[in-house]
This record gives C-alpha cells, structure tokens and sequence, in this order.
C-alpha cells in the first residue's frame, strides 16, 4: 500500500509510542521512513528501532530550536530527495501543569504546551510543503480533553485544541498542492508520557468501562489509522479528526 512512498516520523521515544505502532504499521506496506528524536537520551533508543526497519534515517530534532528543523528536513531532502507523508506525535507540558486546577496554568506553562504541543504542527508542515512534490499527507495525535472537560489534563486540552483547529487551517492551505492535513484523536494509551500522569491507571479502567467495544484502544489500533489517512485509500479526506477510542467520545449518560 506503500510501496515507494517516503515517510517522516516525529516522536518515537520508545517502543510503546504512539509514533512507533504508526511506523511499524507503515514500514509493514513497503514505506521508507526517517525518525526524528529529541535529545541525545533518546538517540540509542531511536538507532536501535528504527534499524529494525529498511533504508531508514533517524536525525536528532527538538521542535524549539529552528535550526535542528531545517537540518532534519535537509537531512531527508539530501537522503530521499522527498517526502510524501509526514506523521506528527509530539506533545510537552511541565508536569505541574499537568495536575491541580487548569486556572492555576502560568505564562511559562501555557506557552511551552501550546509551541512545542501545537505550533509544531504548523512550523513541520510548512517545512514539509516544499519536499511533498507530488503531494502527500500529514498526520497529528490529538486527545478528547480538547473537546470536554478532563480533568488533570489542563492546558494540554488547550493546547490539543489549537492543535485540531490548526490541523483545519493547515488542510485549507495546503490543499491546493494536494497535501492532506488530518487528526488522530487517541484513547487514553499507557505510554511514557502518560505514565508520567497522576491517576493514568484510574482513566484508563473508566475508560475501558464506559466504551462501546468496552476496552482500551491499543497503539496499533491507531498506528493502522494512521497507516490509512497517509495512504491513496484516505485521498478525499483532509481537515478530519477521526476518533480511535474503541467509542468512548459517542456516550452520553
Ligand atoms: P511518547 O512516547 O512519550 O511520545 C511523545 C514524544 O514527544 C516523545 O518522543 C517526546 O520526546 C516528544 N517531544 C516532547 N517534546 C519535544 C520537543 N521539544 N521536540 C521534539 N519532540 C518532543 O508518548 P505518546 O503517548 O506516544 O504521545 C504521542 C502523541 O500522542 C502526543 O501528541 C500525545 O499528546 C498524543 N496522545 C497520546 C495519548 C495517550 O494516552 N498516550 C492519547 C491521545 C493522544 P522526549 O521523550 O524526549 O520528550
Ligand atoms: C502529554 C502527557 C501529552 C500525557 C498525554 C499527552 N497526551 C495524552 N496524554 C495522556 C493523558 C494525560 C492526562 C490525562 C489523560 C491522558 C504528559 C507529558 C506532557 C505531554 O488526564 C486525565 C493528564
């Protein structure tokens, strides 16, 4: 299904990210695929999975300093000489933040989620554009809380919901060039982000128990969504946030 295609995937810290299960989802189809990491904590970790993969390139990117940006994007110019999907898993909050009342949310706090949760979406899109010669398709991770009330979630639920909105924006603009721009909004995963939540394992059992399919969703539930919206068979879908949360955000009471 993606047989040729050339993929770049940002936020791989581990096996059990949400960017891995879309990798290893993709890489299944026959795609290409660079990794970004943030930090050199991360590096060996990143090496080691995507070596696990064909013809892969793995450049170091921390979405707060620009020039770590551009090198990464020339780093797949000069590898692939282009780009036809590009899936983004990124999000940061101070933990503070992430507990207590969303009122309590400092100046520092609330920017440092909304750049590196959200505008990150817009600064790798235009970045990507260029490289998207015969058009292509970019992929974020969102969450509920940017719809409803979660608690602890906070300003990550702002952020996530600058995101969504960001994701319309980026469809109406790119549009023209055939780049498609959609959402991923995630159940509830025990990741090392979450893990880092208070009550994580609390959410995830009402969760569990509220959902239709009454269970959680799993990584590689949302990797082959993903899978899905970078390929042609998603092609007239663009500006969507589509839910992968085994129903939980259809209940009511
Ligand atoms: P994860 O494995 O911890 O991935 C988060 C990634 O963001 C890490 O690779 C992290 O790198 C990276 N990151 C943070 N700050 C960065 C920066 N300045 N520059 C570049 N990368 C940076 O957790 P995950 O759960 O898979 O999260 C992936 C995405 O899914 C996030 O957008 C998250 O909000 C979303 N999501 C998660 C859930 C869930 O329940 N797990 C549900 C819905 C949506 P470091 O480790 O170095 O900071
Ligand atoms: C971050 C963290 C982004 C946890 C995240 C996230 N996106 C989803 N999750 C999982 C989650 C977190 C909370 C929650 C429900 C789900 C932690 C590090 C910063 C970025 O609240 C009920 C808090």
């Amino acid at each position: 299904m993606l047989k040729d295609k050339i993929g770049m995937i940002f936020g791989v810290a581990n096996k059990r990210s949400i960017a891995w299960a879309c990798a290893a989802a993709c890489a299944e189809h026959g795609a290409k695929q660079a990794f970004t990491y943030q930090g050199e904590r991360l590096k060996e970790n990143v090496e080691k999975l995507a070596g696990e993969l064909p013809d892969s390139l793995v450049v170091p990117c921390d979405v707060t300093n620009q020039a770590d940006v551009d090198a990464a994007f020339d780093a797949v110019k000069e590898r692939y000489g282009r780009l036809d999907y590009l899936i983004h898993s990124i999000a940061f909050a101070p933990k503070e933040a992430l507990e207590g009342e969303f009122v309590t949310t400092t100046r520092e706090a609330f920017r440092t989620a909304l750049e590196i949760s959200a505008f990150s979406l817009t600064q790798v899109s235009l970045a990507a554009a260029p490289l998207m010669t015969e058009g292509g398709s970019i992929v974020t991770m969102t969450y509920y809380g940017a719809e409803k009330v979660v608690s602890n979630y906070n300003v990550m639920g702002v952020a996530k919901a600058a995101l969504e909105a960001s994701t319309r924006y980026l469809a109406a603009d790119l549009g023209k060039q055939n780049i498609r721009v959609n959402a991923i909004s995630a159940g509830p995963i025990n990741t090392l982000s979450a893990r880092g939540v208070k009550n994580m394992g609390t959410l995830l059992g009402y969760v569990g128990e509220k959902s239709p399919l009454k269970r959680n969703v799993t990584a590689s539930e949302v990797g082959n969504t993903a899978l899905f919206l970078v390929s042609d068979l998603a092609s007239g879908i663009t500006g969507e946030n589509i839910h992968v949360d085994c129903g939980y955000n259809i209940m009511g009471i």
